[in-house]
């Protein structure tokens, strides 16, 4: 499952292109209203409390606390926007805080999952979502409550599992197994499941190629 894929070498170099830019914290907002301008591509990183948001971010644009990451679920608690500096074409990627996190207060919970659907449905330059899946829980309910109104607004999303390193051969080969199954009904869900390891470095060039293709192009 976590083998490394193969990239030829134009591919590897797609992949590198993400990895080799300068990432800057551009700002985060509480209100739909702060959002910069729509005027770059963007992809955005979804998915529940604590299932690697911050982490895989880190990994794939090669600079680690450039998100801050934590034990302790709801670590992120704005919508952070990421802004490459370098020559490369503009884009942005984003950190959205986590959905479905049963210790927060309630009505905090409800403006953060109000704030994260109506960013999600309303962003023009919105290229695609990745949606994360901690591979040890699979797909919970809130997961798809976000793919059926991601399938509704015709956002397209990439399915990420992560924290492999966190299973048995078995039970790795068993979730994504599971996960490909359920995803071939959606309509939006981009026909490829990514596997990965943030700490392990587990398919993170592979995930790479992917975000370089969302943000300029295949
Ligand atoms: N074992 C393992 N742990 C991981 C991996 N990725 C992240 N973690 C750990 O999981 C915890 C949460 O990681 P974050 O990246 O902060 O998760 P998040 O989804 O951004 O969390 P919120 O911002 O709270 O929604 C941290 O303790 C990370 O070290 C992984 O690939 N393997
Ligand atoms: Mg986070």
């Amino acid at each position: 499952v976590t083998g490394e894929a193969s990239l030829t070498p134009k591919e590897a170099a797609k992949a590198k292109a993400i990895a080799v830019q300068t990432w800057d914290f551009l700002k985060g907002v509480v209100d739909v209203a702060g959002v910069p301008l729509a005027d770059r591509p963007e992809v955005a990183f979804a998915g529940r409390s604590n299932v690697g948001k911050s982490s895989l971010i880190n990994a794939l644009l090669n600079q680690n606390g450039l998100a801050r990451t934590s034990n302790t679920p709801g670590r992120t608690q704005e919508i952070n926007f990421f802004q490459s500096t370098g020559d490369e074409a503009p884009a942005y990627v984003v950190d959205l805080p986590g959905y479905g996190y049963a210790k927060a207060p309630k009505k905090t919970v409800a403006i953060w999952t109000k704030l994260i659907m109506s960013y999600l449905r309303g962003r023009p330059n919105l290229s695609r979502v990745f949606l994360l899946i901690d591979a040890r829980h699979g797909i919970k309910a809130n997961d798809a409550q976000v793919m059926d109104m991601l399938d509704e607004a015709a956002v397209s999303y990439l399915v990420v599992l992560t924290k492999l390193d966190k299973l048995t051969r078995a039970e790795q080969i068993k979730v994504f197994e599971q996960t490909s199954q359920s995803l071939s009904k959606r309509v939006a869900a981009f026909p490829h499941l990514l596997a990965t390891s943030s700490q392990k470095g587990w398919g993170i060039e592979e995930a790479r190629l992917k975000l370089s293709e969302a943000l300029y192009g295949v």
